[in-house]
């Protein structure tokens, strides 16, 4: 039998040897000799392809067989990573593909880099929507995505002295390789004009003139589940004009005029908005939003009739996710579609749409619940403008039945108030369901910000905390670790992350904890190496790599950790010999490019890490290190290296969190608050394995209620807290620019005058540094510091979005699944 097995390896390896030649020369007209790595990575990438296009069409006539309940998954952002090693995992090729290349003469790694990580999106949200596709295909659940195929995705950063610069990311600049690109198929997106309204045969018909067109080009990329014969599809839309270029205007020599008229369509999908957690109410924003929403119901119901079907039945064949409210026009979209498009009444199109759509929630920061000014919103979408009016109107009624002159409740609880369009509000009136990303969060949701919509509409509200797709984080990002793991109990893990609990036997196993720590090893040694190519900073593998890797926003508090830092710097300076494990500290996040406390703060690691970094009075025990770019691939390379994950932001304002869950899949420890998924990580790992400190959020808002925080008595009370403050004011850190972080001093102690520091960082400083002092000591005691990680990858696996997607399909979607073969 191993022989036979092993022939057919031989064979599917020259095979694939055979077909990259084949490939070399077709594509590129060389040979294996005089090709580049680009070739070979298009050639390889090429032969997966063809593979991967059979696997999808067999998939779709499948499916278009069971004729079941497709969801669509809608979403601004999609931050997928890179598509071609994690295509090689999930078809089962990794040998193959690895032996085939090397026996070329090319390391597969090699070819990886080569691919662009797209940045179609901002940060959690999108990289969520990612996790969510590949869980879906892979257990057998038809689920698409629809969103923009952005032409430059989230801007490149470079760090110059000390500072972020953002440049653009043309990520498509060499074609995408894995995009079907369906010209033929477009849909044609309205904007602006006016309503014309007639009555026909007693029906009214409303027809939209003089508007301008824009015609959306479907692009499709396959998702290829782990080992499952269903292959789902990611559509990003590009806009496109419908004009060709004016040739009289051409002719007239009025050439940038000519060309204008036409960029000025495509610009809608040209770039992604940078800010994460925050909205601008941008025209071109709303823009973006309407054509892709627009563009994705408008294909969702031509697809669905294509078979025949009636429209009133179409809850039962289709569910909408509306991912975060971007989506939320979706709503009154398929409204004006049933009844001006299909004729229907209001009252039945209303009966379907609210049956079809689900909403989830993913913030409850104030700046980031989008609001639409009504007269930008009613020039651009008219006919859009006028249905939610009438379902503000036809809602505002229910309220007046319910709450009887009570006006302040009504104004509170429209849709439309104060010339403003809600959207988090229209959302949870015009779906079915409402759901918060993790216990605390969907708490909060049901208790306060949508407490009086709670009271209406209980049935809405539900809990879902988030996962991540624990194949790309760990079994591809740290194949050492996944290695150990089936060694140790088999590799049905892979497919069922739930059965990494039984890695709690081998917590104590001297042998096992052994071997997790060479992985360890191994990965910070592959970190250390970027490190030092990227920025020449040596830094110390038996350090402990305490890292903080996410977007920069002053909720996140990497301020706090700088803090930290310059403490730690203070009491090494002044007792060079202290008890200390050297630490590593590595960030790495991008700020939004108009958030200038965020940018002030890159600033500030860097000049704390270049004080830190030269310094050989502390004996190497301190490293600062800032990683730029961060993107899916980079967080690959640090999350396994990684000893301890920094989870620290104010309670209360972190949704989940999703690199948390990365972190404790792959051991690192964290320290974290009681925030977002960390309270149900530490309900899981138990206090023992996770550092906890700092403000409840009921200590939060009763400080927020009370308005008697005040920051300047602790300054002045905590004689290590005033040393750092008073350094960041002396320019200490930065003697060039003593007054650069002057306004942080000041933003800290005073604030605005009535409320200085509103993330708390002063009042959980010497929690903070207590736990960064518990880290230590048990770092001390190695035995127990690895049977901590092994409880956590062993809990870890709660939060593999498979359970996340299993949960949403039992509460929320109700989803067929399928159980098809992979066709390889
Ligand atoms: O749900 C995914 C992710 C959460 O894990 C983060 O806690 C949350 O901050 C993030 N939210 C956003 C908000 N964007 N909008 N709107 O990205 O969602």
């Amino acid at each position: 039998k191993n022989n036979d097995s092993e022939s057919t390896n031989r064979e599917k390896v020259e095979a694939m040897k055979l077909e990259i030649a084949l490939k070399l020369g077709t594509i590129f007209g060389r040979n294996l000799e005089d090709a580049s790595k680009e070739q070979m990575y298009r050639a390889t990438a090429s032969v997966l392809r063809d593979r991967i296009m059979q696997q999808w069409a067999y998939s779709k006539e499948k499916v278009n067989k069971t004729d079941g309940k497709e969801l669509y998954y809608l979403s601004m952002e999609f931050l997928m990573g890179r598509f071609f090693d994690n295509f090689i995992m999930n078809l089962m090729l990794q040998e193959d593909v690895t032996t085939a290349c090397s026996e070329l003469g090319i390391e597969l790694k090699e070819l990886q880099d080569i691919e662009p990580d797209p940045g179609l999106g901002n940060g959690g949200l999108g990289r969520l929507a990612a996790c969510f596709l590949d869980s879906l295909a892979t257990l057998g659940y038809v689920g698409h995505g629809n969103g923009i195929r952005f032409e430059y995705g989230l801007f490149k950063q470079k760090i110059a002295d000390g500072y972020q610069i953002e440049l653009p990311d043309s990520w498509l600049e060499h074609g995408n390789i894995w995009e079907v690109a369906k010209p033929e198929e477009p849909e044609i997106v309205n904007f602006g004009g006016e309503l014309e309204k007639k009555m026909v045969d007693g029906r009214l018909i409303v027809e939209q003139k003089n508007c301008y067109r824009i015609k959306a080009i479907p692009y499709d990329m396959p998702v290829v589940g782990y080992n499952s014969g269903v292959t789902n599809t990611l559509r990003l839309w590009g806009a496109r004009s419908t004009k060709h270029l004016n040739m009289g205007l051409f002719g007239r020599g009025q050439y940038m005029d000519a060309i204008e008229e036409k960029e000025l369509a495509e610009v809608i999908s040209k770039i992604l908005y940078p800010d994460d957690n925050h909205v601008e109410g941008k025209s071109l924003r709303l823009k973006q939003q309407y054509f892709f929403v627009s563009a994705s119901i408008q294909s969702i119901i031509r697809k669905y009739k294509k078979n025949g079907n009636d429209v009133r039945e179409l809850p039962d064949k289709v569910v909408i996710h509306i991912n975060d409210t971007h989506p939320g026009l979706a709503i009154p979209e398929l409204m004006r579609i049933l009844m001006d498009d299909e004729g229907l009444g209001w009252t039945e199109a209303w009966s379907i749409t609210s049956k079809i759509f689900a909403y989830t929630n993913h913030t409850i920061l104030p700046e980031a619940l989008e609001k639409w000014k009504v007269d930008m919103f009613k020039e651009l979408l008219p006919r859009v403008y006028e249905i939610i009016h009438e379902i503000n109107e036809r809602f505002c009624k229910v309220l007046w039945e319910r709450y009887p002159e009570q006006w302040d409740k009504i104004t509170e609880m429209a849709i439309i108030s104060y010339h403003e369009i809600h959207m988090a509000k229209l959302c949870i009136v015009g779906s079915f369901s409402l759901n918060g990303v993790a216990k605390l969060h969907s708490e909060i949701l049901k208790e306060t910000v949508f407490n009086d919509f709670y009271d209406i509409y209980p049935e809405k509200f539900k809990s879902i905390t988030n996962g991540v797709t624990h194949r790309r984080f760990l079994l591809k990002a740290n194949p050492g670790l996944s290695k150990l793991i089936t060694s140790s109990i088999g590799d049905e893990w892979i497919k069922d992350a739930s059965r990494l609990k039984e890695l709690e036997s081998f917590a104590k196993d001297k042998g096992f904890q052994e071997a997790l720590a060479k992985t360890r090893l191994i990965n910070k040694e592959a970190l250390a190496h970027d490190i030092m190519s990227q920025l020449g900073i040596k830094v110390d593998t038996s350090s402990i790599f305490d890292v903080h890797v996410k977007r920069l926003h002053e909720y996140k508090r990497q301020l706090l950790n700088v803090l930290h830092i310059m403490h730690l710097y203070n009491r090494l300076k002044e007792n060079p010999d202290l008890e200390m494990h050297p630490r590593t500290f590595i960030f790495s996040g991008k700020a939004a490019p108009g958030y200038h406390r965020a940018k002030l703060i890159i600033k500030l690691i860097h000049s704390v890490a270049e004080k830190v970094n030269h310094d050989t009075s502390i004996q190497d025990k301190l490293k600062v290190v800032f990683l730029e770019n961060y993107c899916v691939s980079l967080a690959e390379k640090i999350i396994p290296a990684t000893d301890v994950s920094e989870q620290i932001s104010t309670a209360g304002k972190e949704a989940s969190g999703t690199g948390n869950m990365k972190f404790m899949l792959n051991g690192a420890l964290t320290i974290g608050t009681l925030d977002g998924a960390n309270v149900e990580m530490s309900e899981l790992v138990g206090d023992d394995n996770i550092f906890i400190f700092g403000l409840t959020i009921d200590q939060v808002d009763e400080y927020w209620r009370q308005g008697n925080y005040h920051p300047y008595k602790l300054y002045e009370g905590n004689p290590n807290l005033k040393q750092i403050l008073d350094q960041l004011l002396e320019g200490f850190f930065n003697q060039e620019e003593s007054h650069l972080f002057n306004e942080i001093y000041q933003d800290l102690l005073y604030g605005d005058g009535s409320r200085g520091d509103t993330y708390y960082l002063l009042k959980d400083f010497q929690p903070y540094c207590d736990a960064h002092g518990l880290i230590d000591k048990t770092y001390g005691n190695k035995s127990a510091w690895w049977e901590k990680s092994i409880i956590n990858i062993a809990n870890g696996g709660y939060f593999s979005s498979d359970r996340t997607i299993e949960e949403y399909s039992e509460k929320i979607w109700h989803l067929p699944k399928h159980n098809f073969e992979q066709k390889m």
